[in-house]
């Protein structure tokens, strides 16, 4: 499969509309670090090459090809599964009407290639891998979204096109208003007038290979596939609260050697994360299994002074 020029955009929205609603900025790679509030661009990122080289349909297949995986259809919504041999889907990729959505990364092992978080903690980033043919849709959603546990978005494109719109969460009720809203999904179309007219914050990107696009926590995204395409998402959190949530609840908690915090710590993460009626509010959300999980995790990271304030 050869990497082409952008295919015709004009049956997803015509020229002269995408200029109406604007575009994502697009910006250097050190300007960008500094730039987390808001969603921006980077064009042609060279440490990305490597990446893209490593990350084609014909080399994923020669290393994984045996691998089972567990297929969605390409639309949103149909609750359509399959499982398939990886080598024998990626085989099909022009005309499957299956799509590897959002896939744990780590079997092709690519975390050390990928940008980190410019901000000094290190924390535990999420890889992501999407593998599709032309016409996947995920339709408006924000990640990972309750109040207080949303994640950074490193978007990279590595194979192939895609079309992404993005508006900034205060435009939610705009956004949601007369669609049908599943969780933090909601089925609004980006290319639809009224949308444009009503969301002002909706801005829109066509990514291809080696670009990268960061959206920032809570940002509402749109994302279809205009050919064959490789994307891998990174996702991370600012807060450590939030990230131990997350760890436990994707079931990738791993219990530190030694307890690696302090209370002091923890309620200054507390604070940050919003404070005990914040993390009360998420807590409560989950099954009672879950809750225990989730303070033992804390415990196991901050020692067990936690107790006192959870
Ligand atoms: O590429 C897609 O289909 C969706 C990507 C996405 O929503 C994400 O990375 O969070
Ligand atoms: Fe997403």
């Amino acid at each position: 499969m050869l990497q082409t020029a952008p295919p015709d955009l004009s049956y997803v929205c015509p020229d002269v509309r995408f200029r109406e609603i604007g575009c994502i900025p697009i910006i250097g790679m050190k300007c960008a670090a500094k730039l987390m509030e808001t969603p921006w661009m980077s064009r042609d990122v060279s440490a990305l090459d490597e990446l893209a080289a490593l990350l084609t349909p014909q080399r994923i297949a020669a290393r994984h090809g045996t691998r089972l995986v567990t297929l969605e259809h390409k639309e949103r919504w149909r609750n359509l599964r399959a499982q398939q041999r990886l080598g024998d889907y990626l085989a099909g990729l022009d005309t499957t009407e299956f799509y590897l959505r959002q896939s744990d990364a780590s079997f092709v092992d690519i975390a050390h290639r990928l940008p980190v978080s410019p901000r000094s903690r290190k924390p535990a980033y999420f890889d992501n891998i999407w593998i599709g043919p032309p016409g996947t849709v995920q339709t408006f959603h924000q990640d990972n979204h309750n109040d207080y546990v949303t994640n950074h978005n490193y978007f990279i494109q590595l194979f192939g096109w895609k079309y992404i719109a993005v508006c900034h969460p205060r435009d939610t009720f705009a956004l949601t208003d007369g669609a049908t809203v599943r969780g933090h999904h909601c089925d609004a179309s980006p290319t639809d007038p009224n949308v444009w007219q009503r969301v002002p914050s909706l801005r829109h990107a066509i990514v291809g290979p080696c670009d990268l696009l960061h959206i920032p926590p809570s940002y509402w995204h749109y994302v279809q596939s205009l050919s064959v395409s490789i994307s891998v998402s990174r996702w991370w959190f600012d807060n450590h609260l939030a990230e131990i949530i997350y760890s436990v609840g994707q079931g990738r908690w791993e219990r530190p050697a030694i307890v690696v915090a302090d209370t002091r710590t923890f309620l200054a993460d507390l604070e940050e994360f919003g404070g005990a009626s914040a993390l009360k509010r998420v807590l409560l959300q989950l099954s009672p299994i879950a809750r225990f999980a989730i303070i033992m995790a804390f415990s196991e990271f901050y020692g067990k002074g936690v107790f006192d304030y959870v």
